[in-house]
């Protein structure tokens, strides 16, 4: 549930979770998240949203459906997954063993000049809303500490997992070229589904 939890920081946050990681796949959703991806590192398991809130779990949803036997994280601004809650609904019904969803929770529309979300001063609960929708292995991440110990759960384990954290409003480090063809076609090498 929602609690006194640390406001970290995305990028760091982004780079820890990418540290941990082997063949899974991330989608990160429109701006910020992607951006922090792209800067964490370059790798062809991820694949960047350039233009659409709201799509990096759907896409990571179809991704975690494919792709059965691959871990996918999905990386969601709370504005974004406001814009799309029901996809919450339908990951719970289906259930993906191998998704998981992290949402960074700034309160804000960072990327387009730091507008409050209607979540803003941790009025909504993203993990609550989740369990409702019927994800019940959804967390708060306290600290930088439990993030990685939630991630570590997720990679280990059955899902689908949501983890939420509590951000900065710091934009990200760096800037994804927008070339969605060159995106599509990277992520679809490192998805094993086209030749280099
Ligand atoms: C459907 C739609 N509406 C509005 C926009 C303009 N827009 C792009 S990013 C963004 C804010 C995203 O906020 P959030 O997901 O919380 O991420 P943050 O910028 O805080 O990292 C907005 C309003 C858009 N790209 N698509």
């Amino acid at each position: 549930m929602l609690r006194n939890t640390k406001v970290m920081n995305r990028f760091d946050l982004t780079q820890r979770l990418v540290a941990k990681l082997k063949d899974e796949a991330v989608i990160g959703g429109i701006g910020h998240s992607n951006f922090d991806l792209w800067a964490a590192e370059q790798r062809p398991q991820n694949f960047y949203m350039l233009g659409s809130m709201g799509l990096a779990v759907p896409i990571a949803h179809g991704v975690a459906i494919a792709q059965p036997q691959r871990k996918v994280f999905a990386l969601e601004g709370d504005g974004s997954l406001l814009m799309q809650l029901g996809c919450l609904s339908t990951v719970a019904a289906r259930a993906p063993k191998n998704l998981v969803i992290i949402v960074w929770d700034n309160g804000v529309y960072a990327i387009t000049g730091g507008q409050a979300t209607p979540a803003a001063q941790a009025r909504t609960d993203f993990v609550a809303i989740a369990r409702g929708c019927g994800i019940a292995q959804s967390n708060w991440a306290s600290d930088e500490a439990e993030f990685e110990a939630l991630v570590d759960r997720a990679l280990a384990g059955d899902g689908p997992w949501l983890i939420a954290a509590h951000i900065d409003g710091k934009p990200a480090v760096k800037q994804t070229p927008r070339d969605p063809i060159l995106h599509r076609q990277r992520f679809m090498q490192g998805m094993g589904v086209r030749e280099a």
